[in-house]
């Protein structure tokens, strides 16, 4: 509830549709209440009296109330619909701006099925229980006041039935209410999943084909569909006893009223006219508390949805700028780590990087080789403060990354990611990424360093070729070219390449290394490579093992000081080595 509360601040922009929603809605229950009263008037004065004309003048008013009924509450849906539709859109907004600030550890929190789910379903929940409150949630406690007061004011007596069935019908509301209650929160969460499987397969659809594993997925994704189906089953069977149950209990109200008020009619003591006006009160008394049923089951739903819409909205990004952050420009490029101590885990316990020293001087081509899993990857992450180190620094020109401006920073580092992940659009935009308003004439040079120009012209649309959903229609190393490529455009003060050229052949990898050398002389190079012949020509290799740096220098010292690196070297190159 208080997390709906919280939610509902979106509504303040449109409190003046909120306004004419609820007005408009209480002039629904005016003209609704005046019907039976209208009928009951036909019956005592018209036909009692056989009096046609007061039929048919009686008849149009009614006629005229239900149009303007009608009219209201097209004019409430108008309005309702508008607010709850404008406020769903802000909220996803704010969802969608908010997962953008999030950083790496952030992101590392939640699922991208969750993070769908929020941002579908959970928000059309809350934007349901919106539209409802405005539709309902005056008109229901009116009619019900309403149509109560006008039973008692002009026949108290009958309306003594009330008094019976309003508490058997609260009590059944109630035991309805905590029944249901917990279901939504469960159906939501059992969507989540569902949503979570479907989104890993749809990923991964390859993958589970090569290994043949389409049984497993069928069923891991029967079986969280089918939870899904049970809770909402349950649900639905629950609803199917106690709406049958009211109708029962209102049936029996309109029996005792009907016996009672006849008994009245003989005893001359009220008309037929209002008999009929008290079963039609009648209904109009109990929709309203069947709606609340209606409602409390929607109420719970919706809270569910608005808690974890707000947990998304509550995150703070973890990595953020500092109220005075220097903003970086012109950097020289001299990159130091000072004692640094990395952990994923929040309270700092199992760092995958440990006492990390060491200093890459501006133009300078720094290699970092090691063993899958020590850490190459952990490191770089560090520079662009995709995380921060745990303990000690990293420093840009002297700069703590910690104490400037992240997009100053970003934009002075061109990084090649292990993942290599492309939009779809052309080859052309997707070099363009970091820069959209670079000239073909500086697309084609990145590409031409990168090596990817002349397979580019091979394409017959070129660099207008259209790049499929996540690169489908690359080769492996045709798309680390193109993340290569999309890197050097933003001609970087920092160049990062993680295991950037692993699906590439060496006789190209080496093409890409000469022409990075040329071009960028000035630009300080993190190069994680696996293959050893990559790295001959750094000005500094860092060895990492387990987190640490266990060897660094240049390839013909670590020859004779690290027996870790020539061993890689011989196991590669060396005597016996396969290459
Ligand atoms: P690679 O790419 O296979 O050659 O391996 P590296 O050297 O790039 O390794 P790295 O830095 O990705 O991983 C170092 C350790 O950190 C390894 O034990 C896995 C762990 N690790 C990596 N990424 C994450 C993460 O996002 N969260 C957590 N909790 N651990 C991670
Ligand atoms: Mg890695």
């Amino acid at each position: 509830m208080s997390e709906l509360r919280r939610i509902s601040k979106y509504t303040k922009p449109y409190r003046k549709e909120i306004v004419a929603a609820i007005i408009l809605l209480g002039l629904v229950v005016v003209a609704d209440l005046s019907i039976p009263r209208l009928i009951q008037v036909i019956i005592d004065d018209g036909v009692a009296n056989k009096d046609m004309d007061k039929i048919i003048s009686t008849s149009l008013l009614m006629i005229g109330a239900s149009i303007l009924s009608a009219v209201f509450m097209i004019g409430n849906t108008v309005f309702s619909v508008r607010a709850s539709r404008k406020m769903e859109a802000d909220i996803r907004e704010d969802l969608f701006k908010k997962i953008q600030s999030f950083s790496f550890g952030n992101l590392d929190d939640f699922t991208t099925g969750q993070l769908l789910t929020r941002l579908s379903s959970d928000l059309t929940q809350v934007q349901m229980f919106f539209t409802m409150l405005l539709r309902m949630f005056t008109r229901a406690p009116l009619m019900f006041v309403g149509s109560l007061s006008i039973m008692i004011l002009t026949n108290f007596e009958l309306s003594r039935v009330m008094f019976v069935m309003i508490p058997v019908t609260s009590i059944l509301v109630y035991m309805f209410i905590s029944r249901v209650q917990p279901f939504f929160a469960r159906v939501q969460e059992r969507l989540e999943y569902l949503n979570q499987v479907m989104q890993e397969n749809l990923v991964g659809i390859r993958v589970v084909k090569a290994f043949v594993r389409r049984d497993y997925e069928n069923e891991r994704f029967e079986d969280a569909n089918n939870q899904l189906f049970e809770t909402q089953l349950e649900f639905t069977q629950l609803l199917s006893i106690f709406f049958p149950l009211t109708m029962v209990i209102m049936n029996m109200a309109t029996v005792a009223i009907i016996y009672y008020g006849g008994m009245q009619v003989f005893a001359g003591t009220t008309s037929v006219g209002t008999i009929m006006a008290f079963v039609n009160y009648v209904f109009s008394t109990m929709f309203p508390v069947m709606m609340l049923a209606m409602m409390a089951g929607q109420i719970s739903s919706a809270s569910a949805s608005a808690e974890r819409i707000m947990q998304v909205l509550d995150a703070e990004p973890d990595i953020q700028d500092k109220p005075d952050a220097i903003k970086l420009s012109n950097i020289k490029g001299k990159v130091v780590f000072k004692d640094v101590e990395f952990s994923y885990s929040e309270d700092g316990g199992d760092p995958v990087l440990r006492d990390l020293n060491f200093t890459a001087e501006p133009g300078e081509n720094v290699a970092i080789l090691g063993s899958t899993g020590s850490g190459k990857s952990s490191l770089i992450n560090l520079i662009p403060r995709f995380y921060d180190a745990t303990k000690g620094q990293v420093t840009i020109d002297g700069y703590d990354v910690r104490d400037v401006d992240m997009e100053s920073l970003r934009s002075n580092i061109g990084i090649s990611l292990q993942e290599v992940s492309l939009f779809s659009g052309t080859i052309r935009d997707n070099i363009r990424y970091g820069r959209p308003d670079a000239t073909q004439e500086e697309v084609e040079q990145a590409a031409k360093a990168a090596q990817a120009h002349d397979f580019i012209m091979g394409f017959p649309n070129g660099y207008d070729t259209m790049v499929g959903e996540r690169g489908t229609n690359l080769s492996g190393g045709q798309k680390q070219r193109l993340a290569i490529a999309r890197a050097l455009l933003i001609k970087p003060k920092i160049l990062i390449l993680d295991d950037s050229t692993s699906a590439v052949d060496i006789e190209t990898e080496i093409k890409i290394e000469e022409a990075l050398e040329e071009q960028l002389a000035e630009t300080t190079r993190f190069v994680i490579a696996q293959r050893i012949s990559t790295v001959l020509n750094a000005d500094q290799i860092l060895v990492l093992d387990e987190g640490k740096i266990v060897a660094e220098g240049k390839h013909t010292e670590l020859m004779d000081t690290s027996p870790i690196y020539k061993e890689i070297y011989d196991s590669q190159l060396g005597n016996g080595g396969a290459q």
